[in-house]
């Protein structure tokens, strides 16, 4: 029986739009555990995690970064939790919390794939590429920063050097339409797939992201999907700091979670920077739970799995 492991991260460091660290409890109160009951899984709530009370001075060369000792600790919290979660066979589901918990939550994945020797893989759903590292950003605000922490640039010396690097290759980029100049400089300089809006407008859903599933399933890897709100257009989606208007729309959405799960491959999952402050009658956080249920299985009619190729 598949078992997911719910990881409440209410982490607000890594922006300065307060309301995110109210995410796990909205996504609880939006029924969360029994849609995932519903679709006969095991569900583990393991509560939210904490920060200590004191934490140690961290420094960066930028001093623009804002709440850097906040965000590594936290880094270190998600980093064990999902490592852990994976360790005992289970699906961690990070509930977040802004973006910046995936510094930790992909290098839990990280550690947990290099012990049993397999590829990592990154889906990133992004109006942004997050693809700053602490010394380009220039807002200071580390959830812009997590994909290039798990490609492994440099610039992160406060959080210790990421477990196994990913591989550009292995990275995909999915929805994103923001992208700041010196991220763009970055990711014309590697191998990094890079789905973009105009990419999806052109060719949909489904070719894009199968081709990369379709290479997850050949090396035989693991599979983390880093799942941001803002990939939804506001229109469906209000409840983020960072609106970005031309996002994927109700059905496109609902069709990448779908195909995601019948590959049977993802086996970690973040959902992150929802503000339900932001929120209308919970309508942001419902909708993210409905995207879980077609993430875990839920289907309105079974038809045999699908092959890309
Ligand atoms: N690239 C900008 C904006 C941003 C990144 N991620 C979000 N917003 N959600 C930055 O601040 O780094
Ligand atoms: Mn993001
Ligand atoms: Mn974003």
């Amino acid at each position: 029986m598949t078992r997911t492991i719910l990881i409440g991260a209410p982490v607000d460091s890594g922006q300065r739009q307060p309301g995110c660290l109210m995410g796990p409890a909205a996504y609880r109160v939006a029924g969360l555990r029994p849609l995932l009951e519903g679709l006969g899984l095991a569900v583990a709530d393991r509560g939210d995690l904490a920060l200590p009370q004191v934490l140690p001075r961290r420094h960066c060369a930028n001093g623009a970064v804002d709440q850097l000792p906040a965000t590594v600790a936290w880094t270190g919290l998600i980093r064990d939790a999902v490592r852990d979660a994976l360790r005992q066979g289970g699906i961690p589901i990070v509930l977040g919390g802004d973006h910046s918990l995936a510094l930790g939550s992909v290098a839990g994945a990280a550690e947990d794939a290099a012990a049993q020797g397999r590829p990592l893989f990154l889906l990133w759903m992004d109006a942004h590429s997050d693809f700053h590292t602490p010394l380009s950003t220039t807002t200071g605000n580390l959830h812009g920063t997590p994909v290039a922490y798990a490609a492994g640039r440099p610039g992160f010396d406060a959080f210790g050097p990421f477990p196994t690097p990913i591989p550009a290759e292995r990275i995909c980029l999915f929805g994103i339409r923001s992208v700041d100049p010196a991220e763009h400089r970055a990711l014309q300089d590697c191998a990094i797939g890079v789905n973009d809006m105009r990419v999806l407008d052109e060719q949909g859903i489904t070719a894009p992201l199968g081709a990369f599933l379709d290479r997850v399933r050949a090396a035989q890897g693991k599979l983390h999907v880093s799942l941001d709100v803002d990939f939804l257009d506001p229109s469906i989606a209000p409840a983020v700091g960072t609106t970005v208007p031309g996002g994927a729309t109700f059905r496109e959405a609902h069709l990448a979670c779908e195909l995601i799960h019948e590959t049977g491959l993802m086996t970690s999952l973040d959902l992150v920077e929802l503000n339900p402050f932001l929120d209308d009658r919970g309508r942001t956080a419902k909708l993210m739970v409905d995207l879980v249920g077609s993430l875990m299985g839920r289907k309105v009619f079974d038809r045999p799995t699908r092959s890309f190729t």
